[in-house]
């Protein structure tokens, strides 16, 4: 889980990183031995766990942070039989959240040496920049958010709201996909905190937390060369035997409700019903690996979605082949590549996604084929893709059959411009900049407490 970085920074005329990275571990290690031996296995790799109790994780990660923000965050609203059942339990959900934050901030202090600057990540630590700075006033924290920050009239029905955004506004930096989402930020402050927006972030009695848009990228060079690779290249062989004489669409998604991977295959069904001419030239791939399978809204999900497209593949398969291939598991990278490469239209119809990098991902291995992104217009990429993506509104269904249409008959002409587009964006906004130009920014704050000692 990616739940923290913690960067020692040096500019040695090139830039470059050594970073150590602090994060919950995953599993539930409640003997002291068992502790010992992991944290010595994960120094290797200069990671640290964080221990969390299965009672804490159960509140902090299962209950504060995945039932009630994320839902929150994508604009989902809790499902009805949870509505009172999470309100009642918000108090003690809300104060394991806080001990887990203030866990991990005895986990940074112990290792922090001076001139590091610690860099958290998500939704799942609003509270550490505040735990982090009361106990070290020099310290240079930034806090990035992964997901969308929701327009303010959402974010102020949360309970904690004023508590969660003071903590974050201890940060020195503040990050977000889009300046959307930032700007939602800046103004849950404002009118939740009454505090002041400034076009450099938010200011608190003549302290300033910045607050700017950092969209992130991927290593498109790690996709583009894995392409070369001969396990890539036998992938592909393979999967243009197996579908030879049709078009592949494609999905790749976690299995998590803002994906809209229902909203999706009702999408493809409705295009079915539509274009009889296309029903046996086209296989829609769907590949959902199961996240947070002990959450009973996502054992929910993974049923309704097997239901549909059972009935999707009774409906317009033949005793040869099927319209959808559903996958309920993850694709190891060199089998991803391989997807990607063959792909046709790719189908990222998320109802909201912070940013979504599988859009990214099938347009790095894309540079033989030029194939078209349907795109919503809820995910983050929308705002540095869409010029070369299809972009639909994932909640209409007629909309989304239509735009698979265009993209199938869609011209090379058309096509090789649209992804000369986005492959520029994808090629050149990467992961390895989006955290050099953080970090830098952050490095760059001026903090207060050191203002003053200076003076
Ligand atoms: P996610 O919600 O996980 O990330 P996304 O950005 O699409 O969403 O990244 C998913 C990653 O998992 C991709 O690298 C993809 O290749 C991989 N993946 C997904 N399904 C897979 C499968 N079936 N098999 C193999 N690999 C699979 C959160 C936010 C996003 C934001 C990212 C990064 O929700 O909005 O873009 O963080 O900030």
């Amino acid at each position: 889980m990616w739940n923290l970085m913690h960067f020692s920074y040096h500019f040695l005329g090139v830039k470059e990183f050594e970073a150590r990275w602090i994060g919950w571990a995953g599993v539930n290690v409640p003997d002291e031995i068992g502790q010992k031996a992991l944290t010595r296995a994960l120094a290797e790799k200069r990671c640290i766990p964080v221990f969390l109790d299965e009672e804490i994780v159960h509140q902090y990660y299962n209950g504060y942070c995945n039932n009630m923000l994320w839902p929150l965050f994508h604009y989902l609203g809790l499902p009805q039989e949870d509505r009172l059942a999470t309100t009642r339990s918000f108090q003690s959900q809300f104060a394991a959240y806080k001990k887990a934050n203030q866990m991990f901030a005895d986990v940074v202090n112990k290792h922090y040496e001076e001139g590091d600057v610690v860099w958290c990540h998500d939704y799942h630590l609003m509270f550490l920049p505040k735990c982090l700075k009361e106990h070290n006033s020099n310290m240079k924290v930034g806090w990035f958010l992964h997901t969308p920050f929701p327009s303010s009239e959402i974010h102020r029905t949360l309970p904690s709201r004023s508590e969660l955004l003071r903590s974050v506004l201890a940060a020195d930096l503040v990050g977000f996909h889009t300046y959307d989402y930032a700007r939602h930020f800046v103004s849950s402050c404002t009118r939740i905190l009454e505090l002041e927006g400034t076009p450099e972030g938010v200011e608190d009695q003549g302290r300033l937390t910045r607050v700017a848009a950092f969209p992130i990228g991927i290593d498109s060079d790690r996709f583009i060369r894995a392409l070369e690779a001969p396990q890539v290249q036998d992938h592909i062989k393979d999967l243009k035997e197996r579908f030879a004489g049709r078009k592949v669409m494609l999905g790749v998604d976690r299995l998590d409700m803002i994906k809209g991977i229902p909203q999706k295959i009702l999408a493809f069904e409705k295009f079915l019903e539509e274009n009889s001419l296309w029903r046996d030239k086209v296989v829609l791939l769907q590949i959902a690996v199961p996240t947070r399978t002990d959450v009973p809204e996502y054992q929910k999900l993974t049923s309704q979605v097997h239901e549909i497209v059972g009935r999707i593949n009774g409906r317009f398969g033949t005793l040869t082949a099927v319209p959808i291939h559903h996958l309920d598991r993850s694709l190891d990278f060199h089998a991803l590549c391989a997807v990607y490469a063959v792909t046709d239209v790719a189908l990222v119809t998320s109802l909201r996604d912070g940013m979504n990098l599988v859009s990214y991902e099938f347009v790095a291995c894309q540079d033989s084929k030029k194939g078209v992104l349907i795109l919503s217009e809820f995910a983050g990429a929308a705002q540095s893709l869409g010029a070369g993506a299809i972009l639909v509104n994932p909640w209409n269904i007629t909309e989304v059959a239509d735009s698979i249409r265009q993209a199938l008959t869609m011209s090379c002409e058309e096509r090789e411009k649209r992804h000369r587009h986005n492959f520029t964006h994808v090629t050149t906004h990467t992961a390895q900049e989006w955290a050099e130009t953080f970090v830098s920014e952050l490095n760059d704050t001026v903090i207060e407490a050191q203002l003053r000692t200076r003076q």
